[in-house]
């Protein structure tokens, strides 16, 4: 994001903690793409863009150094992306559950008393996510809806039906900077993202950054990969693409270049004092089947051998619901995807190709074990092990494989994900 802000000649700031590398390395995993030290990434930047951002190593949840920061730097624009982002290290345990809370929480609690006190003109574009509405029977407007219940009618916020501890902390987040706009005056973008993906973070390939210092990170485990991501790795060094259960949950996705463009136009088009807006940010919306069936077909055309399985669903979630969200905002502001899915991925499985053995070194955190119920057991293969034909809707599964969903005690034959990898 900074990079992609300096590039169009915004001043950038920044305070970072540094967690995510500590929560990736208690998941056992790893960047698939090598993540220099910050130092060498500070580096790097300033001989790229002629300028080195001021970046403050510190931790929103403590006020103090969060105040010491917006004293320092009067920010005009604020982009909150300083979260825990995963639903899966959320429900590990209560102690996980509630420092996520916490941490997302508060650090945000300061974000806006910060704002108050010392930046109250600022604009902030908080990330929110599409996974604070849930999948409810109805199409999802963007953060308000109208509604009459008894003869009265109101625009009240769309209720909200979070699927983990992770994604109830920001709609916790979500209520929090309402009210703040509404009684500081403050004004926000609470932007509900879908499904990131991607290794590209300029929407032209000519930007992409020749240092890999400048490269982002992209993770794999269970609690920090997204199912794409997770795909790709999966098909670079032929372990199954992992659908969980039905593979039929349906979900917004876009690549991290059309994020960043997306996050821009918020900061560039900011609303009004008081105001508290909601901009719905993904570019399509697939069923992880297809999203599956798709990186198959890509990686199946670069000379892999993808096979897509289904395992058990780790997760409480519906498996086959409606999804039909709005996302109306941001295109009136100018919003233009700029990449196709297949050309992305493509692109992520050239960049991912050299670090096969890096990925491969690391293939035990594929498979997922924290479960919503609270235990820990890794996922058994639902089906027998079967090259599936690329692009076939993998998902579908036959009558016999949804019936063995259903009566997971019942699978015939559990696949021994061990037995499994070696094929
Ligand atoms: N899934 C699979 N196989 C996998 C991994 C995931 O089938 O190997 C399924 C999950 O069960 C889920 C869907 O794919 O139904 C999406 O899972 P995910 O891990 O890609 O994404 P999620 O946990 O929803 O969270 C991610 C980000 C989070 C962000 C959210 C946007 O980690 O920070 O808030 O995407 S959204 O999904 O729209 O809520």
């Amino acid at each position: 994001m900074a990079q992609y802000l300096t590039a169009r000649g915004h001043e950038v700031s920044g305070i970072d903690a540094g967690f995510r590398r500590e929560w990736v390395a208690e998941m056992g995993g790893r960047s698939a793409l090598p993540v220099a030290s910050v130092e060498e990434r500070l580096d790097a930047f300033e001989s790229a863009y002629d300028r080195r951002p001021h970046l403050v190593q510190g931790d929103l949840t403590d006020k103090d150094v969060v105040y010491r920061l917006f004293e320092d730097v009067r920010p005009e624009a604020i982009v909150h992306l300083g979260e825990c982002p995963s639903a899966p290290y959320s429900m590990i345990d209560a102690d996980h559950a509630i420092w996520v809370q916490r941490n997302n929480i508060e650090g945000t609690m300061n974000v806006l008393y910060a704002m108050r006190d010392l930046a109250p003109e600022a604009h902030l574009v908080k990330l929110g996510t599409m996974g604070e509405y849930g999948t409810p029977n109805l199409d999802i407007p963007e953060g308000f809806f109208e509604i009459e219940y008894r003869g009265r009618r109101d625009r009240l916020p769309f209720p909200r039906q979070a699927g983990s501890w992770y994604h109830w902390s920001k709609v916790h987040d979500s209520n929090n900077v309402m009210f703040a706009c509404r009684i500081f005056g403050l004004r926000a973008t609470d932007v509900m993202q879908g499904v990131v993906y991607g290794t590209r973070f300029f929407g032209s390939a000519a930007d992409h950054p020749a240092d890999p210092a400048l490269h982002t990170r992209l993770d794999f485990d269970q609690a920090f990969g997204t199912a794409l991501n997770r795909f790709c790795c999966q098909s670079v060094i032929g372990e199954p693409l992992t659908l969980f259960g039905l593979g039929n949950q349906r979900r917004g996705f876009l690549p991290i270049c059309d994020s960043m463009q997306c996050l821009t136009l918020a900061v560039d088009n900011p609303p009004e004092a008081g105001d508290y807006r909601v901009f719905n940010q993904f570019e399509e919306t697939y069923t992880i089947s297809e999203l599956a069936a798709k990186v198959a077909a890509v990686a199946s055309g670069m000379g892999l051998d993808p096979r897509i399985r289904r395992i058990e669903n780790p997760r409480k979630e519906m498996e086959e619901h409606h999804y039909n969200p709005d996302h109306d905002h941001l295109p009136a502001l100018g919003y233009q995807p700029t990449r196709d899915m297949d050309s992305e991925l493509r692109a992520m499985l050239e960049d991912l190709l050299p670090h096969q053995d890096r990925i491969a070194a690391k293939r035990d955190v594929l498979l997922p074990d924290i479960r919503w119920d609270g235990s820990r057991r890794r996922s058994a293969f639902l089906d027998k092990a079967a090259s599936l034909d690329a692009g076939n809707g993998a998902g579908t599964g036959s009558a016999a494989e949804t019936a063995n969903h259903d009566q997971p005690g019942q699978v015939e034959p559990m696949v021994d994900p061990v037995l499994a990898r070696a094929r």
